[in-house]
């Protein structure tokens, strides 16, 4: 492991500071220069003067959105990249999970997970659907197959699994279990942009997947999403219900909504696109040093992908019972000397007030979920998170490990 730098040295030290011997930090980035906090992640973002001549274009068009030049564009070139056919931009993820629960007209009751950010819940609540909660794989976190037909109920319509963390879920077996109850299956794959299995993108599973381009994702578009169809006639569909459900002038075919990508967010991601695989790279890279860091630590568990193609979203650790801290301490620890790990997901979504009355929300049900968000961290994982920084964060981890133990977990 290269020479790291005291974090006295992430913060500006004042004049007189009693630090003369601190050597200056061997990249001179923000991060280091200023007394900022290190955050889980922070958006990639182009030169800005990159981004102005997209800007003059919207300026002279004076089109601003509504299926625009930028979008049509973006659309298309996006899709060619992800290597999809059938891909519809949104304004955001969350509005493409509606959107693709209304498409598919799904109803009754929803198989889902418990481990993921709200919003995948949220969708089914939002369409009056009844989220059942099933558990994750221990391993993958990933929604387990393995127990999903023993949750099907005459009402069952559909799957709702998660790629968490970018990682593929169990496609197959959850295409087979949807075969044989005729129930349609959509993909938040929110985290899997650009993820690959043996046979292409993840996004071709199921009936439908769809993407986040947040700000704090591997590919953002500031506020973005967007649905991948396995057909032109179902992305069609999609078009016209983010679209207030217009097909021309004066004719409204359904209830649509206004899930809109604005041009400026479509010419922002277009930019994007020149920058991505840079992005991608910077990302692997920082992933391969967390692991070397980190694997032989006591106590820490890595969650790896075993995609054919990743994209390193986010490097989430578990904090076992023999690591000297609970997920807790290590968690204020990391913060209190700067460093804004997240825990995500904790809470799990089935705790959550809206959601805890379920029978299915039981904790007692969802033993492997409960555990993964109780002892989980997503450290700091971005692509200009500067090299001194991140070996911090490995030595404030690794450190932890080899303190005298377990009285600091039990003052924890
Ligand atoms: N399904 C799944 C599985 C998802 O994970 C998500 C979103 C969705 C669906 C819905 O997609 P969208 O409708 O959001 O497109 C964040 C994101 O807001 C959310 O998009 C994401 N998942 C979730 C996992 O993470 P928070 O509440 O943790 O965000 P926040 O604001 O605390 O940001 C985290 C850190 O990122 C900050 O501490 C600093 C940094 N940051 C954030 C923003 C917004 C920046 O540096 N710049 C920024 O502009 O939810």
């Amino acid at each position: 492991m290269s020479t790291t730098i005291p974090l006295q040295t992430l913060v500006a030290a004042p004049a007189g500071s009693p630090h003369p011997q601190v050597p200056p930090p061997v990249e001179a980035t923000p991060a280091l220069q200023a007394s900022e906090p290190v955050y889980v992640t922070r958006p990639s973002l182009p030169p800005l003067e990159e981004f102005l001549p997209y800007l003059e274009g919207i300026w002279e068009q004076g089109i601003l959105t509504n299926n625009g030049p930028y979008h049509r564009q973006f659309e298309a070139r996006l899709a060619e990249y992800l290597g999809v056919q059938h891909l519809s931009l949104f304004a955001n993820g969350t509005l493409a999970l509606l959107t693709a629960l209304q498409a598919l007209r799904i109803t009754g009751e929803v198989i889902t997970t418990p481990y993921s950010f709200v919003a995948t819940s949220h969708a089914l609540l939002w369409n009056r659907l009844e989220p059942v909660f099933v558990d994750v794989d221990p391993v993958t976190l990933n929604l387990d197959p393995a127990r999903i037909e023993a949750a099907i109920t005459p009402r069952t319509t559909a799957i709702l699994p998660v790629h968490c963390y970018g990682r593929p879920c169990a496609v197959e077996e959850i295409q087979a279990i949807a075969d044989r109850h005729g129930l349609k299956v959509l993909y938040d794959a929110a985290h899997a942009f650009g993820v690959e299995d043996a046979g292409g993108s993840i996004l071709r599973h199921g009936d439908l997947s769809i993407l986040s381009l947040h700000a704090t994702k591997v590919f953002n578009t500031f506020e973005g999403g967007a649905i991948i169809s396995p057909d032109a006639e179902t992305k069609r569909h999609i078009d016209n219900l983010k679209n207030f459900g217009f097909v021309n002038e004066t004719t409204v075919v359904a209830p649509g909504i206004n899930g809109k990508m604005s041009e400026v967010n479509a010419a922002f991601g277009l930019l994007q696109l020149q920058h991505i695989d840079r992005a991608l790279e910077a990302r692997k890279r920082l992933a391969a040093r967390y692991v070397d860091g980190l694997a032989g630590v006591r106590g820490i568990t890595l969650v790896q992908s075993d995609a054919a193609r990743r994209n390193h979203a986010y490097f989430p650790i578990l904090v076992g019972a023999d690591f000297p801290l609970s997920r807790e301490a290590l968690y204020a620890m990391l913060k209190s000397a700067g460093i804004h790990a997240r825990r995500y997901f904790y809470p799990l979504i089935s705790s959550f007030p809206m959601y805890r009355h379920l029978a299915s929300a039981d904790p007692a049900h969802l033993p492997c979920a409960t555990a993964a968000s109780e002892s989980v961290i997503c450290l700091p994982l971005y692509p200009d998170l500067p090299t001194p920084v991140q070996d911090r964060i490995i030595e404030l981890v690794a450190t932890a490990a080899m303190c005298g133990a377990g009285d600091a977990r039990d003052a924890a």
